[in-house]
C-alpha cells in the first residue's frame, strides 16, 4: 500500500492517493510511516525529476495538491507526535505581486513537513518582522521576481538582521542569485522549489 500511496503522489492522482491511505490506515499501517515512507518519499522523488527536467512546474504542482491530499488524511492522527521538522515564514517583498513560484515553494516545503506560514504578496518589512515575532520561525524566505523589488528584499532582510538576529533568510525568485545574497548577507539562496527544501534542511541543521 506504501507503494500504492507513492506511485499515486507521482501521478497527481488526489482520489486515488487519498483512498491508498485510508486504505493503509485500514491495514494498521502507522500514519508516521504513510507519511515518511511514502508521501514525504514521493515528493523527494518528484523534486528531484523537477530538478533533472524530467517534471514541469504544472505537473510538481498537482503532485503536491495529491500530497496534500493524502496529508490532510493523516496528519490529525499524528496525536502530538513531533511532526514539523521547522517552521518557516514566507512571503513576497513589497511592491511586487508575483506569488506562483512563492507558492510551489511553499507546498514543497509543507510537503517535506515544513509548517510554513504565508504572508502573501506585497508583504513589507514591518509584516515580515511581526511575523517573525510572532510565529518565532528558523527560517523567513523572500520573493521576488520584479528587479525593482530587489531593494524591498534587501531592506527586509537587513531588517530581520537588525532585529530578529536568531532567524535565518533564504531568499529566491528569478532576478536574484548567490551573488545577490551574499551581497544582502540573506542565509542563502535556492534557484528553485526542489533547492529550496534542500536549503531550508541545510539552514535548520
Ligand atoms: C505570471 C507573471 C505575472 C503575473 C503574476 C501572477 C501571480 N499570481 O504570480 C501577473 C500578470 C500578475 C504579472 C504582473 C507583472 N509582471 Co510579471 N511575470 C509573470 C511571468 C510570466 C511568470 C512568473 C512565474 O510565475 N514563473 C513561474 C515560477 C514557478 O517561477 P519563479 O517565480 O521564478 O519561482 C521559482 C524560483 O524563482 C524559486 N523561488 C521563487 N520564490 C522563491 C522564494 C524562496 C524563499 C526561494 C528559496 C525560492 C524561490 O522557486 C520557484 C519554483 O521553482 C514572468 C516571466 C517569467 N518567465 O519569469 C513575468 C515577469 C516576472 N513579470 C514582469 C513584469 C514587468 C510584470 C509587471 C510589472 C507588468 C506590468 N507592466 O504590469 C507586473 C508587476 C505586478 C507587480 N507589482 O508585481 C517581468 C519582470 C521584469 C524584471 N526583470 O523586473 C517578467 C520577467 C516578464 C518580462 N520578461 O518582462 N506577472
Amino acid at each position: 500500500m506504501i507503494q500504492e500511496i507513492y506511485t499515486k503522489v507521482l501521478a497527481g492522482e488526489s482520489d486515488g492517493v487519498r483512498s491508498a491511505v485510508q486504505k493503509a490506515l485500514d491495514e494498521g499501517i502507522k500514519p508516521s510511516k504513510i507519511i515518511n515512507d511514502a508521501l514525504i518519499k514521493a515528493m523527494d522523488e518528484v523534486g528531484a525529476r523537477m530538478k533533472s527536467g524530467e517534471m514541469y512546474v504544472p505537473e510538481v504542482l498537482i503532485a503536491a495538491e495529491a500530497m496534500k491530499a493524502g496529508l490532510g488524511l493523516v496528519k490529525p492522527l499524528l496525536e502530538g507526535e513531533a511532526y514539523a521538522v521547522g517552521k518557516v515564514v514566507i512571503g513576497t517583498v513589497a511592491g511586487d505581486l508575483h506569488d506562483i513560484g512563492k507558492n510551489l515553494v511553499t507546498m514543497l516545503l509543507e510537503s517535506s513537513g515544513f509548517e510554513v506560514i504565508d504572508l502573501g504578496v506585497d508583504a513589507s518589512a514591518e509584516v515580515f518582522l511581526e511575523a517573525a515575532g510572532k510565529h518565532k520561525p528558523q527560517i523567513v524566505g523572500l520573493s521576488a521576481l520584479l528587479t525593482t523589488t530587489m531593494a524591498s528584499m534587501e531592506a527586509t532582510v537587513k531588517a530581520l538582521r537588525e532585529k530578529a538576529p536568531g532567524i535565518k533568510t533564504m531568499i529566491g525568485g528569478a532576478p536574484v542569485s548567490q551573488q545577490f545574497a551574499d551581497e544582502i548577507g540573506a542565509g542563502g539562496y535556492a534557484p528553485d522549489g526542489a533547492s529550496a527544501v534542500d536549503l531550508a534542511k541545510k539552514l535548520i541543521q
